[in-house]
C-alpha cells in the first residue's frame, strides 16, 4: 500500500458537485481507499482570467495500484465528467492530478511525479498542507515541516 495525494479542480457547472462526486468515485475504485479530503477552496484562475473561479481540494488515498494504473483510473473518472482537453489552460469540469505517490520520483511522457507544477501552485499547496497537517516531505523538492 502506498499513500498518494490527488488534486481535484473544477470551474464548470456546479464545481462543488463535480469535486464531491469525484471524491466518492475515487473511493469506489478497486484497490483505492480515500482516507481524507481537504476543505474545498474557492480559488482565482491561474492562467486566463476570463473564466470562473475554481473549486480546489486534495484527497489522500491509500492504494495498491501502480502509478500508471491509478492515472488511467483517474482519467476514466475525468471522462465521466465530460472533461474535454480542448483549450490549454481553459475552463474544466474536472481535473484530477497525481501530486505525490509515496516517495516515488518518476518522469515518463504521460506521468511526472511529483507533479511538476505542485510547488508553484497555491491552489494545490494550501489544501495539501491541510491534509498532511503541515508536516510532509515533497520528494525531490525537500521538506516542509512545522517548526514551532
Ligand atoms: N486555476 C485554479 N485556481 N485552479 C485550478 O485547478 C486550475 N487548473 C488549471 C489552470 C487552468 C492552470 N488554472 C487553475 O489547469
Amino acid at each position: 500500500m502506498e499513500t498518494a495525494f490527488i488534486s481535484l479542480g473544477s470551474n464548470l457547472s456546479h464545481p462543488v458537485k463535480h469535486i464531491l462526486d469525484a471524491f466518492s468515485q475515487i473511493n469506489q475504485l478497486d484497490n483505492v481507499i480515500v482516507s481524507q479530503l481537504s476543505s474545498l477552496y474557492k480559488t482565482k484562475p491561474v492562467g486566463p482570467q476570463n473564466q470562473n473561479d475554481y473549486i480546489n481540494a486534495v484527497a489522500t488515498i491509500k492504494t495498491k495500484l501502480a502509478p500508471m494504473d491509478l492515472l488511467f483510473a483517474l482519467q476514466g473518472i475525468e471522462k465521466e465528467h465530460q472533461r474535454k482537453r480542448s483549450i490549454k489552460w481553459g475552463p474544466r469540469s474536472l481535473d484530477l492530478d497525481i501530486l505525490l505517490f509515496g516517495k516515488l520520483v518518476m518522469k515518463t511522457r504521460d506521468l511526472i511525479i511529483p507533479h511538476p507544477e505542485l510547488i508553484k501552485r497555491e491552489f494545490v499547496l494550501i489544501p495539501l498542507l491541510e491534509v498532511t497537517n503541515q508536516d510532509f516531505t515533497i520528494t525531490k523538492y525537500g521538506k516542509i515541516n512545522k517548526y514551532i
